[in-house]
């Protein structure tokens, strides 16, 4: 099967699942269902999900039961983007080529529908774990590897880098451990959540730590390039709001032709590392090249 097919097979999969976790609901707090469904069945790429079942598939595990850690991490991003796009942030309008979740529901219950969607993924995760004592150690640790990612040593603390480096000139040092955890730690997740479900060595876990730290970098290069060069209505947002809003980019540091310059290099470091599995990583291969390549 060719890497598109497989890829959209998936992005199915994780859109059935998500539908099927998040329902609306006849409850007085209905509006909160509605607003959580609104933002994670927008669309995206699924990006976070897609990877965690191509790590696990890579070792022979069980998709089922990687499934809910993928979906959990692609719930907590979009948290991130809703409230990313709060006027008290970025105040954007567009987001997923669609009205952006306060915009449709209003701020308070944005900030709200956030909140929720980064609970729920721990709720979902949790309850899966307890369903069984065989893989309840792997599994607990998958989640903490998840709740740390996302929090003040990973995307938040990434945010907070971000928020006040905006106006100043910041160097490529601090840069990069913006982007190691605003963007990085949650593509690292849930790759490394299949690795440890999965139980793989230590020599494995190291070797999918270091492509997952390459196409997280490449992924966030690639995105401060298409801020610059990109189709709005294929991005599903505005173009240029990085300049707008002030905000160091590997762009505006390197310019354009080394910023792509870069973007190859972290690529066929992160294919170099995968191509120790050998054949298996026919998946993860293709897929540093469409982080290189993608057009949204
Ligand atoms: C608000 C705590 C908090 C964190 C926000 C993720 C984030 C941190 C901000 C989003 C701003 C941004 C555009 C970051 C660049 C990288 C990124 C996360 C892009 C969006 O991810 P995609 O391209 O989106 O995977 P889709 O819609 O395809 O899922």
């Amino acid at each position: 099967m060719n890497f598109k097919t497989k890829y959209n097979q998936w992005v199915e999969l994780v859109n059935t699942e998500l539908d099927h976790l998040v329902r609306e609901s006849e409850l007085p707090q209905g509006s909160i269902f509605k607003a959580m469904r609104y933002s994670l069945m927008a669309g995206g790429k699924r990006l976070r999900p897609v990877l965690a079942l191509a790590v696990n598939e890579m070792f022979g595990g069980d998709e089922k039961w990687v499934l809910p850690f993928g979906c959990a991490v692609e719930m907590i991003h979009t948290y991130s983007l809703i409230h990313d796009d709060l006027p008290a942030m970025d105040n954007d309008d567009y987001r997923r080529g669609m009205l952006t979740n306060h915009k449709v529901y209003g701020e308070a219950l944005a900030i709200l529908a956030g909140d929720a969607l980064l609970n729920y993924a721990f709720e979902v995760m949790s309850e899966h774990i307890l369903k069984e004592n065989k893989r309840m150690v792997s599994g607990v640790r998958a989640m903490n590897l998840i709740a740390r990612s996302s929090g003040v040593f990973g995307m938040i603390g990434g945010q907070v880098v971000d928020l006040e480096s905006e106006g100043k000139v910041i160097s490529l040092e601090t840069l990069r451990h913006m982007h190691k955890c605003k963007t990085g730690a949650l593509i690292k997740a849930p790759i490394l959540a299949a690795a440890v479900i999965n139980q793989v060595s230590e020599e494995e876990y190291q070797c999918l730590e270091i492509y997952a730290e390459k196409i997280g970098l490449a992924f966030q290069v690639k995105d401060d390039i298409l801020d610059v060069e990109g189709d709005s209505e294929i991005l599903g947002k505005p173009v240029g709001s990085d300049e707008n809003n002030s905000k160091s980019t590997f762009v505006s540091i390197y310019g354009l032709k080394e910023s792509k310059k870069m973007l190859e290099e972290l690529i066929q470091e992160a294919i170099t590392e995968i191509e120790r599995f050998g054949e298996r990583s026919g998946f993860l291969k293709e897929l540093a090249l469409y982080i290189m390549d993608r057009s949204n």
